[in-house]
């Protein structure tokens, strides 16, 4: 049985790839942070009790930014594979805390290559690193592969660029199995609230069960080359399966605007958005509701004549300027062709099917919580 341990377990990318590696009969070791409140809500479903005999989850308490903990996780686990997922990942937030993202996304890759050379696992333990096409952030050429510059725009690449540079030093210097995925924006129903995919589904599975009435939103023109999670976790065990330890670009190789991610996601529930004026002054109209898809996307059994939905004509989309950053990254696009000739990485999902499943996932959450508050529940679920 091949052992992996998994830095960043409880993120959106951890909790696909260790149900991945579950499947395919690994033992999985996962770092997880210690915190006020329970954070394992995305591999809850996955835990095992640790008193149960031939357990094949285990989770130690840890963090990228403590040598001798991450030293110590590994010497005990003696880990085939290590995926290094765990980040400071939100890059409009590594504004505001960048000494702290340098030190977790780029210091805490080099402390984890470190401790597998100083335990002597160098020829044992394969390592991935979790890059990103934030690498290329200001726009050199497109599509980007491989051999694209890198431009980086925010503290969170800047870090990721010292992870990236510093596993590929330590596959060369120590002839380590160490490679970078260069993963482009990837999203599911598990992705953190705070992204723009998830932000808008969680949005509109709100305004179309009449529990809010307006999305305020940042930047309407970027655009990102949006796959789905769980294509992408496949890739990251692919990368770690080949003769030779090697970079990789994974992405879907099509580019989407913000804004016509928000209008295919209330297209999910039947509303027609149309935009409106330029720059912090652009507006989302409601154009039109289509009434039968709307009643399919909230579930034939719950009760739509009771929901206060917007008016046609009202704004429902706003710009605020709080959400803009001070270097923006405009355009990514993919070029996924080494993943796919070499690797034979294919992914399953395309645009329009990530988005129905994550309005119908959002549709279904915001659901439940009416069924709560109506059985006297209180429920707290902010975000911005
Ligand atoms: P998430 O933000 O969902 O998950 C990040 C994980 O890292 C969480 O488990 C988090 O723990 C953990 N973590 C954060 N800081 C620390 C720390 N100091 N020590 C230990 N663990 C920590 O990210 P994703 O799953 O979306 O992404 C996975 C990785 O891939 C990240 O490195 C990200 O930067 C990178 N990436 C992501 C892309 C995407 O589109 N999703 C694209 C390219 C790269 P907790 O749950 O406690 O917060
Ligand atoms: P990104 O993802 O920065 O690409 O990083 P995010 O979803 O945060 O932003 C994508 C684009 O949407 C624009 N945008 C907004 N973004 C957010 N979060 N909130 C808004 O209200 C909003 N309005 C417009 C942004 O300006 C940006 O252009 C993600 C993370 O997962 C990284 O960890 C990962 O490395 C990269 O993807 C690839």
């Amino acid at each position: 049985m091949k052992t992996a341990l998994i830095t960043g377990i409880t993120g959106q990318d951890g909790a696909y790839l260790a149900e991945l590696l579950l499947e395919k009969g690994y033992m999985v070791h996962g770092i997880k942070r210690r915190s006020s409140l329970f954070n394992t809500d995305r591999i809850d479903h996955l835990y095992q009790d640790p008193h149960a005999k031939d357990i094949r989850l285990k989770l130690h308490y840890g963090d990228m930014t403590d040598s001798m903990n991450l030293t110590r996780i590994i010497q005990e686990v003696q880990p085939d594979e290590i995926y290094n997922l765990a980040a400071m990942s939100h890059v409009k937030v590594s504004f505001d805390t960048p000494e702290y993202t340098a030190n977790a996304d780029g210091i805490g890759t080099l402390r984890l290559l470190e401790a597998v050379r100083l335990l002597g696992l160098q020829h044992k333990t394969r390592i991935y690193q979790a890059s990103t096409s934030e690498l290329y952030g200001l726009v050199q050429a497109v599509p980007q592969s491989e051999t694209t510059p890198f431009y980086p725009r925010s503290p969170y690449a800047v870090a990721k660029i010292y992870a990236y540079w510093i596993t590929v030093n330590y596959r060369e210097a120590y002839n380590m199995y160490a490679c970078n995925g260069i993963l482009f924006n990837h999203e599911s129903p598990l992705r953190g609230e705070t992204f723009v995919t998830r932000k808008i589904t969680r949005a509109v599975a709100k305004i179309a069960l009449g529990l809010h009435s307006d999305l305020y939103m940042g930047n309407l023109d970027a655009q990102r080359d949006w796959g789905h999670a769980k294509d992408y976790v496949e890739a990251m065990w692919r990368i770690l399966q080949q003769d030779t330890a090697e970079d990789y670009v994974i992405a879907t190789g099509i580019t989407t605007r913000v804004r016509d991610f928000i209008k295919m996601a209330f297209n999910e529930v039947g509303f027609v958005i149309r935009f409106e004026g330029e720059g912090v002054n652009e507006i989302g109209v409601l154009e039109s509701i289509d009434a039968d898809k709307y009643k399919v996307a909230m579930g034939n059994e719950f009760n739509v004549s009771e929901i206060q939905l917007p008016k046609i004509g009202d704004v429902i989309v706003k710009v605020d300027p709080k959400y803009f950053r001070p270097t923006e990254v405009d355009l990514l696009i993919g070029d996924p062709t080494k993943s796919k000739t070499k690797l034979g990485w294919q992914p399953k999902y395309d645009l329009k099917m990530l988005v129905e499943e994550m309005i119908s996932s959002d549709v279904k959450l915001f659901q439940r919580d009416i069924h709560l508050v109506a059985g006297g529940h209180k429920i707290l679920r902010q975000a911005e």
